[in-house]
């Protein structure tokens, strides 16, 4: 399969090794090494993305912004293949190669919070530095990606449609999201707020999307195809969702899920040592809110996907979008009961 696309970048297949790499849900990544090079290929999973030309032109238009604006800025966009396109389309779909940077780590789980204080200051760099760029010149790569009361509704079509079987072991979580449907009708205020910008938003902030040099300092953001304009709150409750805890979103011993203060503090330091300047009165008032927002909208979306047999995420055994869901709730509840010390941090 990868013959085709390695000659496409005049790579040498027999002197080439590709390797799937790194745990993303959505794309297929594989590391490639050639003799004097190292390479990241990802083919694009075009029953997310439907039109994967949209995330192409936006990698194309925000380089060509950030080159102009913010030269020294390090922007992992893909590499031209020798007919001058940054996308292959073949048989097999939609690929493209992005530099492997040198020197560069990244992690798949966070070992301190030093390192959630980086990574949340390089998602609040990079929507600073394109604060002046227009959002709306932007594709949507996915339509209503963060909309939190379509994903609801979603969820109440999907609780009509799934079998009985599936729906009988989801009761309580199902409960359990209508009881918190407050969640929604915070995000509906926020909608309303002229106050609450749209802004350049990367949608993806879990921990692996941030490259870091050697001593483990932030570099930049990766992993952009969603990048499109959204709500703050979309990173930072991502950040909240994923850095929090020292459990995983795939552990299944819920006992072990509990929110870590200190990474908040991090995550609140970190975002807002790039972006206080630029985030509005209105906009602050919701930082804490952001982690609640987004752990409840990935709870919809896992038990969603559970009730609809897992067409969306996929599932290695058939509890893991249920067990997926329940992790989430148990992660909720348990940011729910430290809601008002946190929310009190960051209003100080
Ligand atoms: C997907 O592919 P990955 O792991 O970067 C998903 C995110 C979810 C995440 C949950 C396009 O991201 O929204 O938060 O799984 N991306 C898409 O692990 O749906
Ligand atoms: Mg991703």
């Amino acid at each position: 399969m990868f013959e085709n696309i390695l000659s496409r970048y005049g790579l040498d297949p027999m002197t080439t090794t590709v390797q799937p790499f790194g745990d993303g849900l959505i794309n297929h990544t594989w590391m490639v090494n050639s003799y004097d090079q190292k390479y990241i290929l990802q083919k694009v999973n075009s029953d997310v993305f439907k039109k994967p030309v949209d995330i192409d032109e936006n990698l194309n238009l925000l380089k060509a912004y950030l080159t102009d604006t913010q030269p020294e800025y390090l922007f992992v966009s893909p590499v031209k293949a020798e007919n001058g396109e940054s996308l292959i389309i073949n048989d097999n779909g939609y690929f493209r190669l992005f530099p492997f940077v040198e020197g560069s780590n990244s992690v798949n789980t966070l070992s301190a919070k030093e390192e959630a204080y980086e990574a949340a200051r390089q998602f609040g760099k990079f929507s600073k530095l394109l604060n002046d760029f227009d959002a709306a010149q932007l594709n949507i790569t996915i339509p209503n990606f963060h909309n939190l009361i379509l994903r609801y509704d979603q969820f109440v079509e999907a609780c009509k449609q799934a079998s009985g079987e599936r729906l009988e072991k989801a009761a309580d979580c199902i409960s359990f999201i209508i009881e918190h449907q407050e969640i929604v009708d915070i995000f509906r205020s926020i909608l309303n707020n002229e106050n609450i910008p749209l802004r350049v938003i990367h949608h993806d902030t879990k921990i692996s999307n941030v490259l870091f040099d050697r001593e483990y300092k932030g570099l930049c953001v990766i992993d952009l195809d969603t990048v499109m304009p959204g709500y703050f709150i979309s990173d930072v409750g991502d950040m909240m969702r994923t850095y929090l805890s020292a459990a995983s979103e795939e552990e299944t011993d819920f006992d072990k899920i509990s929110i870590r203060k200190d990474f908040f503090t991090a995550i609140y330091n970190g975002y807002m040592e790039e972006m206080k300047s630029v985030l509005t009165h209105d906009e602050r008032q919701y930082f804490a809110y952001s982690g609640k927002f987004i752990i409840y909208m990935q709870a919809i979306r896992f038990l969603t996907d559970y009730l609809q047999n897992d067409i969306y995420y996929g599932a290695k055994y058939e509890l893991h979008n249920f067990n997926r869901a329940l992790n989430q709730i148990t992660l909720l509840k348990q940011y729910l009961k430290l809601e008002q010390e946190l929310m009190s941090n960051t209003l100080a």
